[in-house]
């Protein structure tokens, strides 16, 4: 890849901002777009240039805000589209761009169309949904909500059952509908022309689902099937996808990533491609999934931590196969996933900083766009002090009432240790400004427990200390800005059967990179041949004792050919 062709979202870094855990501004304890204003120079700091926004939409909440029963309407828990308007024209002063969270593949049940869809079978908007006749009485098939449970809902009124891949309250809708899909287009542009500048698409490879409707394979044992396998990468979604290209997305400068859950190489190529055909990048789930429990009924509940082959194994099978054709993002935390000093790190008192730092190292050198999930930078853990009268996610309610209650394939304590390494909520918990009340979130009740070592990971204290998670990933979004090899350098995997130290290149025509990555807490060897003028461009040591390795340390060099 050549600099001259390097694309702005090429070159971008992206925050993730989940709004209802962010700032609130007005002490109601729920995050709100005032707060981000507010906050808007913190985001300037770490030096960002875009900023994704989890829903901000009108929503009933069944699903955090992923449940949308207007698209063009700003949840009022938020505030008001005039706050939005205000918003991103401070973010755009500011340089940073915003990025929308677009929810197609569903709406919310209280969405007008699905009030008059579900209103009697010849309502001219049936056919936005999935509807079903019940096959000897039940379920159309057997397929599982990706909550647990099936994923169907009977419908009293008209005798037929329809299809929800998530929870009850969020119906699929029939991308088979040509008005359906022509109305979701003009939504779009309607942000569009608003001047957002992008969208991060959720779910967007389940939203053409096989014909016929298939049963997925089903565990022996289990009464639903995860779906998955069917219901991802459909037989219209590229089709579909390079219509809303024509539609909505040439029709302005945007960047646009898709929530690809169950993507593989070869669908990624099309919907990334660098032909421009469809989106730009997609998230793909494999590096999330390799700790899943062995038992497909338990999914993702699991506590065991990942083997660092696997996960060499499969970041490397992405970085190379993406390579020159398509584009990829690359993540560890998000608004579903735990966080990752927690997951794939240690964070003990002694090393979660130098083993965030050593995480953020290894992905931040990579090629694809970076996102960074709010707290990420702080070295945010997972909430080990919520209980299961905290918890507010579905999944996890959902998952326990199901996983223990119904099906009783583990017990309680079990499961609760499984939702402390897994669970998204230890994602959601609110940001930790200040050591302070409520660690500067809110002055009211915040909507979701804290995690409560807030007093000692928090803003204000990263802000203080010079070696500090924040600085480190400062340092790393500026090496991205400053140095295009990280754009556009070949990658290589140096020694892939090494379980303990993950190393790779970034090769160019006069340069190269070696960024060298301890994933232990063990003091190690290598020998790499590493030139003596090398010049050391970030680590998170003090010093350099170049192959010897202490624990968790992760370097970058940057040498000549
Ligand atoms: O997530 C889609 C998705 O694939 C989830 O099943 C995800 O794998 C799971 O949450 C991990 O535990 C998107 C959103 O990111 C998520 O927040 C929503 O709940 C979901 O779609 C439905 O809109
Ligand atoms: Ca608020």
């Amino acid at each position: 890849m050549t600099t001259s062709a390097i694309k702005w979202w090429q070159k971008a870094v992206v925050y993730q901002i989940y709004p209802r855990s962010f700032q609130d501004s007005n002490g109601d304890g729920i995050g709100d777009l005032k707060g981000i204003q507010e906050r808007l120079s913190y985001v300037s700091k770490l030096g960002a240039d875009v900023i994704w926004l989890n829903p901000i939409y009108q929503s009933p909440n069944k699903d955090n805000g992923y449940d949308i029963s207007d698209y063009q309407a700003i949840n009022p828990e938020f505030g008001t589209m005039q706050d939005f308007d205000d918003l991103l024209a401070a973010a755009h002063a500011r340089d940073i761009k915003i990025v929308m969270d677009l929810v197609v593949n569903h709406s919310s049940d209280q969405h007008k169309w699905f009030i008059e869809s579900r209103s009697s079978k010849d309502n001219d908007k049936r056919d936005f949904y999935i509807w079903r006749n019940p096959v000897d009485g039940h379920e159309p098939n057997n397929w599982s909500s990706f909550f647990s449970g099936s994923a169907w809902k009977f419908d009293e009124k008209s005798g037929q059952y329809y299809l929800h891949l998530f929870v009850e309250g969020q119906p699929d809708l029939n991308w088979k509908n040509d008005e359906l899909r022509d109305q979701v287009y003009q939504m779009m542009n309607w942000w569009v022309d608003k001047g957002i500048d992008g969208f991060r698409m959720d779910v967007i490879s389940m939203i053409s689902k096989p014909d016929g409707l298939p049963d997925a394979p089903l565990p022996a044992g289990n009464t639903y099937a995860n779906p998955v396998s069917l219901t991802a990468n459909g037989p219209h979604v590229h089709e579909y996808l390079r219509e809303m290209r024509q539609k909505v997305l040439n029709n302005a400068d945007l960047m646009t990533v898709g929530e690809t859950s169950g993507v593989d190489i070869e669908h990624a190529q099309k919907y990334a491609g660098i032909d421009g055909s469809e989106l730009n990048m997609v998230f793909q789930f494999e590096h999330m999934g390799l700790d899943d429990n062995p038992n497909p009924a338990l999914g993702k509940w699991d506590n065991q931590p990942v083997s660092l082959v696997k996960l060499k194994d499969n970041l490397s099978k992405w970085q190379t196969e993406l390579e020159g054709n398509s584009w990829n993002s690359l993540y560890w935390d998000n608004h579903d996933q735990p966080r990752i000093v927690s997951r794939f790190g240690n964070d003990s008192a002694e090393y979660r900083e130098v083993s965030a730092k050593m995480l953020a190292t290894l992905l931040h050198f990579m090629q694809g766009t970076p996102y960074i999930f709010q707290g990420e930078e702080l070295g945010m853990t997972n909430a080990y002090n919520l209980g299961w009268d905290d918890f507010d996610d579905i999944e996890i309610i959902n998952g326990r009432k199901f996983i223990v209650d119904k099906e009783k394939l583990v017990d309680n304590d079990t499961m609760l240790d499984y939702v402390h390494y897994k669970g998204r909520d230890n994602a959601r918990t609110p940001m930790q400004w200040t050591a302070g009340k409520n660690a500067g979130f809110t002055d009211g009740t915040p909507w979701l427990k804290l995690n409560d070592n807030f007093e000692t990971i928090n803003v204000t204290a990263a802000l203080a200390d010079d070696n500090s998670v924040f600085y480190h990933y400062q340092k790393l979004i500026q090496l991205r800005h400053d140095l295009d090899l990280i754009t556009t350098g070949h990658y290589e995997l140096i020694d892939p059967a090494d379980d303990q130290v993950y190393t790779y290149k970034r090769i160019g025509d006069d340069q190269e990179l070696l960024i060298i990555n301890n994933f232990t807490d063990q003091d190690l060897e290598r020998d790499y041949p590493v030139p003596a003028d090398a010049q050391l461009l970030i680590s998170n040591y003090q010093d350099d004792l170049g192959l010897k390795l202490r624990p968790y340390e992760a370097k970058a060099y940057l040498y000549n050919r």
